[in-house]
Order: structure tokens, then C-alpha cells, then sequence
């Protein structure tokens, strides 16, 4: 059944207007369609769903001139050149595709994996769940070689700074009904909400079975952006004694009710919800970002990031100046992700 939304038009135009006639060349790239009605369909393909899946497309214009910020803890903002540069004297992994039985979803569901390449059974390795954006699924940062993931991971480990990381990449989407398409309406943003099941009862298993990880949760890492942003702080969340270390890339709204010109959003738990449960334990470095030029989730990472100080939400928070939706954002959450993990996991040892 088709379903009409035009908010989406008024919503595109208020972001336009927001930013600097710069930023708006960089949107217009990607949608070209702001001044235009645009209907979205039960399988919404005929709108640039990669904007929300793996981010905007955006030319990175300013590169950070931080070369040697690995020795302290400070946040930077941009992903340093030499963190996401091609090296030569660096062998990279490789990204491949498997699946796995969800007794969740009820089916066999994929999920993309970079494993090091020098990946051996024989040694063990931490593990970081990436979690993609609207619209996404598990080749979302895979099929974008722009978002550095692969280059980052391989330059901090090959320099000592990080053990040598896998990084799981699932389909966010756990629904049972293979013909349920994610749109922005309650029932069809459900099976987001219902990943946290499908991660902790069916993939983290799995992983843990078939590849050699190390268990735990200071071996085991949360991200993700956008909608992934959004579950990765709930999941967190629920359930912190799994993740010691996780980063939400510019989160989507509805973790707490909220209006916003895509829907209405009911909310998955109260403000007053947004923290730990007493005496639950903590992660290590939780850490909310958000480009200052985000056109799809404007200041909703920022609230999260208030109610958690309103709360008393042990967690850091920074913006990127002049991102957007986009994988400047993506970089620096997941650069700053490692970095807070290189120097916590120095600090202890
Ligand atoms: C919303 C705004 C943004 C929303 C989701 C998004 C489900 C997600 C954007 C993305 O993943 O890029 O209101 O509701």
C-alpha cells in the first residue's frame, strides 16, 4: 500500500534554509529535489535513500591538521589525514559477507565483516557492531569506501595504537516479514527497535562461534549512525554490561517522543529513562556526536546529549564543526571511538 508523505518536502526546505549557500550546494548534490513534493512508498525507492543509510555525500574540505593527537585523551574533530590515508607500508583488511540464523526474525539474515588481514584463527580479537543508518542494510558501510573504516582501523592498529579490530556491519532491520520495508512510520521503524534482540540473542552468538573474538565488554564496541545512532544509545542503554565502549554518530530522534517533520515519534522510553539503571554497570567512553550542519537530524543528537546531563548520564559529547549528514561525521565518531579506547586501554595496562 502506498503511502503519501509530504512532510518530507517542508522538512528539506527548513533544512536548506538553515545553512550556508556552501552547505546547500553540498545537499544539492545528493537529493537534488529539495523544492519538489516527494512521495514516499512502502519500499521507498524512488528517494536517495543512501543519504540516511550510510550518510550524505559531501566533499571533505577540512581536513584536520591534528598530526600527533593519539598521546592524550582530547576529542578532535575531524579525522587527522594520516588516520584515513591509503598507506603503503599498511595491508588492510577486507570486507566479506555472511549470514546467520535469527530465531528473532525467524530467517536467515547477512551481515557484512572486516576482518584484519592477517586475521588467524589463533589469535583473538576485539569486536565493534556497526550499526548503519534508515533505510540501510548490511553493505551500507561496506559498499562506501569514502566513510575510511577500513583505512582507520588498519592505520591505528597497524601503529600499536588499537588491537587489530573486527568490525561486524548487520542489517539493522529485524522484522520476520520478509516483505516489511522501513519508512518513516511507527510500524515500520519497529523492526529497528527490535535489533536489540536479534544482536544480543542471535548475531553476538554467532560471532562469538564462528570467529575468533575476544568476549566482553571491553572487547566489544557499539556505533553507529543515524537511525544506528539511535539504537545504539538505547541498546547501550539496556544493556550496558555488553558494550564497553560505543559512539553515536549522529543519532536519530525517537528514542524519547518527539515530532519532526519525517513523523511522530511515540518514543522507546521516557527523558527521565534516558539513563542507567541504578548500580548498572557503566560504559567505559560513551560518546554522542554530531556534525553542526546535520540536515536530517539538526539538534536531536543534542538533547539526548542534555537529558543525559539532566540525568546524570556519565557520557561525552561534541560536534563536528561544518559536517553534515555525512561521513565527516561518520569518520570522526568512529576515529574518536578508538582513539578514547587506544588511550583507556593504555591507561589501564
Ligand atoms: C527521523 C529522522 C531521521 C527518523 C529517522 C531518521 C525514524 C534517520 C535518519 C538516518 O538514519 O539517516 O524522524 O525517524
Amino acid at each position: 500500500m502506498k503511502k503519501r508523505v509530504l512532510i518530507l518536502t517542508a522538512f528539506l526546505a527548513a533544512s536548506v534554509c538553515a545553512c550556508s549557500p556552501e552547505v546547500q550546494r553540498d545537499d544539492q548534490m545528493d537529493s537534488g529535489n529539495s523544492s519538489k513534493e516527494i512521495t514516499v512508498t512502502a519500499d521507498t525507492t524512488d528517494i536517495d535513500q543512501h543519504q540516511f543509510a550510510a550518510g550524505i555525500k559531501t566533499e571533505d574540505t577540512e581536513k584536520s591538521s591534528d598530526t600527533n593527537s593519539l598521546l592524550d585523551d582530547a576529542i578532535v574533530e575531524r579525522c587527522p589525514a594520516e588516520a584515513e590515508a591509503t598507506r603503503s607500508d599498511v595491508t588492510y583488511g577486507t570486507f566479506t559477507h555472511a549470514t546467520y540464523y535469527s530465531d528473532t526474525c525467524r530467517m536467515e539474515r547477512g551481515y557484512s565483516i572486516l576482518l584484519p588481514a592477517d586475521y588467524r584463527e589463533d589469535k583473538k580479537y576485539p569486536v565493534l557492531y556497526l550499526l548503519h543508518g534508515i533505510f540501510g542494510d548490511e553493505y551500507s558501510f561496506s559498499n562506501d569506501g569514502s566513510n575510511k573504516i577500513i583505512e582507520i582501523t588498519g592505520n591505528m592498529a597497524a601503529d600499536g595504537l588499537i588491537d587489530e579490530t573486527i568490525v561486524v556491519c548487520p542489517n539493522m532491520y529485524a522484522t520476520s516479514d520478509p516483505g516489511q520495508k522501513p519508512a518513516f512510520d511507527k510500524e515500520s521503524v519497529l523492526p529497528y527497535d527490535n535489533f536489540i534482540n536479534d544482536l544480543v540473542n542471535d548475531l553476538m552468538p554467532h560471532i562469538e562461534e564462528n570467529y575468533a573474538v575476544l568476549t566482553g565488554r571491553d572487547n566489544t564496541y557499539l556505533a553507529g549512525f543515524s537511525m544506528g545512532g539511535r539504537e545504539t544509545i538505547f541498546i547501550t542503554l539496556q544493556r550496558p554490561e555488553l558494550f564497553g565502549y560505543v559512539c553515536a554518530i549522529s543519532a536519530a530522534p525517537g528514542i524519547v517522543p518527539a515530532q519532526d517533520s519525517f513523523m511522530t515519534h511515540e518514543g522507546q522510553i521516557t527523558e527521565g529513562e534516558m539513563r542507567f539503571a541504578n548500580g548498572a554497570i557503566e560504559p567505559q567512553v560513551f560518546i554522542l556526536c554530531c556534525g553542526t550542519r546535520d540536515s536530517v537530524v539538526g539538534t536531536f543528537p543534542r538533547q539526548y546529549h542534555e537529558l543525559f546531563e539532566k540525568n546524570g548520564t556519565r557520557h561525552i559529547w561534541y560536534e563536528i564543526t561544518g559536517a553534515n549528514h555525512d561521513n565527516n561525521a561518520i569518520k570522526s565518531g568512529l576515529y574518536n571511538l578508538f582513539k578514547q579506547i587506544a588511550f583507556d586501554k593504555k591507561a589501564v595496562t
